[in-house]
């Protein structure tokens, strides 16, 4: 019988759904599955978005006390889906109890933070995940491998992008977002770290960065209310604002431990840019190209392609490729968000009911917060940093 493991979630937003949802359908794509979610417990501050959170996700019960959860013997695992500001406080408490955990990116707001974390689940000796979902598109996977197996030779260059539009309009409201003791930092935390966690998991680690940062809208209109509304607008713009106090945009060059250079641009306020999340990497025997867009392709071109041949050609994911055996049985039936969260979630109990760490686990989330940490601090210095570790 496949052992079944008792879910507390701590938080019920955007986040939330997409977590609820995959604890709902990863036994269904990933049969046997490693073991068998339990939505148990939803948590919110706010009593009535607590049990909203509860009938809307499928949960048994609903919560306002996170710390009582967190420290009940029958809770298995705690997932940390709230704002950034918590993220420390609730894993270390759950660490403390014996939970296993996952935890939303970025990891934390800063480095002594990720660093507690990571000594609080080392010393309780529990499962850690951060939640950079992109690697689980089967693509990005697919990309790895090739990587690994050497069809693209010595890695020369990573060119990473991440460009939104939902924070371009200066109406939009002063989400969470946009407040440094809250999120920690602006596009550089939210999605330049997706793009940091891309360039290690593909090419390896980061030695030094030398940044730019900007914020082009330094208020917006105060939001009612917690809720994180990305791109709603107060169209009249007359109510009151409040002040914006992280990086809009971050643009850096990169160089890598192994001899690669990169860069990686990364901004909430690139119109007509939705979720391009990209990568370029060029090695010594051929490219690869994705485009989370377009997350079902890869672009590849190996240098041994015959010469009437040359250029990216297209790669489309399917069973033949990572995760295949899980998701959809023919290629071009095409995944989505909820996709890659599933097989987040597949990764992560399956590290549960083995007891191998997953990956990327905490210190991974740590290492990506020395970088965030390198590019804010070389931004702001305008030199070379280096990224202490
Ligand atoms: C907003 O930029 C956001 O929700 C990020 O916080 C997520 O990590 C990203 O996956 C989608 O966009």
């Amino acid at each position: 019988m496949t052992k079944t493991y008792n879910i507390a979630m701590i938080g019920g937003g955007f986040m939330g759904k997409a977590h609820a949802a995959a604890y709902a359908a990863m036994p269904m794509f990933f049969w046997p599955a490693p073991g068998i979610p339990h939505r148990k417990v939803l948590v919110d501050l706010n009593a009535a978005s607590a049990e909203e959170g509860r009938q809307r996700f499928g949960f048994e019960e609903a919560s306002t006390d996170w710390r009582a959860i967190v420290a009940r013997p029958d809770i298995d695992i705690v997932d940390i889906v709230t704002p950034n500001d918590s993220h420390a406080e609730i894993a270390i408490a759950a660490a403390k109890a014996g939970k296993h955990i996952i935890c939303e990116k970025p990891l934390a707001r800063t480095v002594e933070e990720a660093k507690a974390m990571l000594d609080a689940v080392q010393a309780a000796n529990v499962i850690h995940m951060v939640a950079f979902n992109y690697r689980r598109t089967p693509a990005v996977a697919l990309a790895r491998k090739y990587i690994e197996e050497g069809r693209i030779g010595r890695i020369l260059n990573f060119r990473g992008t991440y460009l939104q539009d939902w924070s371009a309009d200066p109406n939009g409201p002063l989400s969470w977002r946009f407040s440094k003791n809250i999120a920690g930092s602006g596009a550089v935390g939210d999605i330049g770290t997706h793009v940091v966690d891309m360039a290690r998991y593909l090419v390896g680690e980061v030695a030094s960065v030398n940044a730019m940062t900007q914020t082009y809208i330094k208020t917006r209109p105060l939001q009612a209310g917690g809720v994180d509304k990305l791109g709603a607008s107060d169209k009249s713009g007359n109510g009151p604002r409040g002040v914006v106090d992280v990086d809009d945009e971050v643009l850096t060059m990169m160089r890598f431990e192994n001899g690669a250079i990169g860069s990686l641009e990364a901004t909430r306020n690139a119109y007509g840019r939705n979720n391009y999340l990209t990568f370029e990497i060029h090695g010594d025997k051929g490219s690869i190209l994705f485009n989370y867009e377009r997350r079902d392709e890869l672009q590849v071109m190996f240098a041994d392609d015959p010469s009437d041949a040359r250029g990216f050609r297209t790669v489309y994911t399917g069973p033949a490729h990572p995760y295949g055996d899980g998701l959809w049985p023919i290629p071009g039936l095409g995944i989505g968000y909820t996709e890659t969260k599933i097989v987040e979630c597949h990764d992560f109990f399956k590290a549960v009911a083995t007891g191998v760490q997953p990956s990327p686990n905490f210190v991974d989330g740590y290492i990506t917060e020395c970088i965030a940490e390198a590019i804010l601090k070389s931004a702001e210095t305008g030199n070379w940093t280096e990224v202490r570790k």
